[in-house]
């Protein structure tokens, strides 16, 4: 397989004009701030694939000598081998990896042990005075938030889906609170709008929040986002895109990708001519579906 000539480094626009924290995440925040002293412990919800780069600093004040616990969510789609070290890295907290996508998946069960136990550190006890736990659920937008509610509910309540769950961000725009999920010790959680930092500062991290779909994609550029996709794909040597799509070896030109996307699923505009937006959203959902491979994006070794 070629691939010696690759990019190295990829050519970054500003994302200066993005707007990464619209209206309702402000108003989201502020009630969530308010339910907050009503809650016993929080949920912090970041994507496994982005362990780092999806900590959002906004969350300093609710996380501060709160009883807590790390969700890695959407671990079936990253890297598995290197969850040792990202253990490590993020230090001694309550961490559990889920995939709550999956109907009854072994990983969701631990995560309301691990919450009694960071209480129970902090002294919070089921014989508190209410005689039920609240706990919030908090995280950058679409890393599965509501997916993690329902998928506790369903594996200890055996019921339904009482949050509302989509694959674009902003799907949660109000904060729900009493959420039964659990009944032995009783149990509700809070459901919040995803909240994004108010101003992203590293380039990359911009783009990896993207293409994970923290934010819309319009924002920063179909095209743009699935050429980063393309150069991280190729320098982590995850060549799965090339048999997926039916090409004859792997590529670095992202125009060359999207043109035979773009002719294999027959994506024209009016006039016959091809839709490349299109075609970069078609190989934005399969990487984010899980088809071109599992990846962790951020690095183990980096410090941010
Ligand atoms: N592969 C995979 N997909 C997941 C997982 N958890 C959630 N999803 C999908 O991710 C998308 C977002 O899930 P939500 O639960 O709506 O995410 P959220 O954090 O509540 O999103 P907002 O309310 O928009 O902030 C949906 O398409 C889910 O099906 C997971 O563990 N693995
Ligand atoms: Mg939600």
């Amino acid at each position: 397989m070629a691939g010696q000539n690759f990019r190295t480094f990829f050519q970054f626009p500003s994302l200066n004009s993005v707007q990464w924290y619209p209206g309702h995440m402000a108003k989201g925040m502020h009630k969530m701030q308010a339910v907050l002293v009503r809650c016993d412990c929080v949920l912090e919800v970041r994507d496994a694939r982005i362990p780092f780069s999806s900590r959002n600093e906004k969350f300093s004040r609710i996380l501060a000598g709160r009883p807590r616990v790390l969700i890695l969510n959407k671990a079936d789609l990253s890297a598995k081998n290197t969850r040792k070290q990202i253990v490590e890295r993020l230090g001694k907290h309550e961490i559990i990896f889920t995939n709550s996508a999956k109907q009854y998946h072994p990983s969701i069960r631990q995560i309301i042990p691990a919450a009694l136990r960071s209480m129970n550190e902090h002294g919070i006890s089921s014989d508190n005075k209410k005689g039920f736990f609240r706990i919030m659920v908090i995280g950058l937008p679409n890393v599965g938030k509501s997916s993690v509610i329902n998928a506790i509910r369903r594996i200890r309540k055996n019921k339904g889906n009482a949050a509302h769950v989509g694959g674009v961000p902003g799907i949660t725009r109000a904060v729900q609170t009493n959420i039964e999920v659990c009944s032995n010790p009783k149990t509700f959680l809070v459901d919040t709008p995803g909240i994004m930092p108010t101003y992203v500062r590293d380039v990359e991290v911009g783009f990896k929040l993207a293409l994970v779909g923290t934010i819309k994609d319009h924002l920063i550029g179909e095209e743009y986002i699935a050429d980063y996709l393309l150069f991280t794909l190729n320098r982590q040597k995850q060549f799965s895109y090339v048999e997926y799509f039916g090409l004859d070896d792997c590529t670095d030109d992202i125009d060359q990708l999207l043109v035979h996307i773009g002719h294999k699923m027959g994506a024209l505009r009016k006039g016959g001519v091809l839709d490349l937006k299109q075609a970069a959203t078609r190989f934005l959902t399969k990487f984010r579906h899980g088809h071109l491979g599992t990846i962790l994006l951020d690095k183990i070794h980096k410090t941010t």
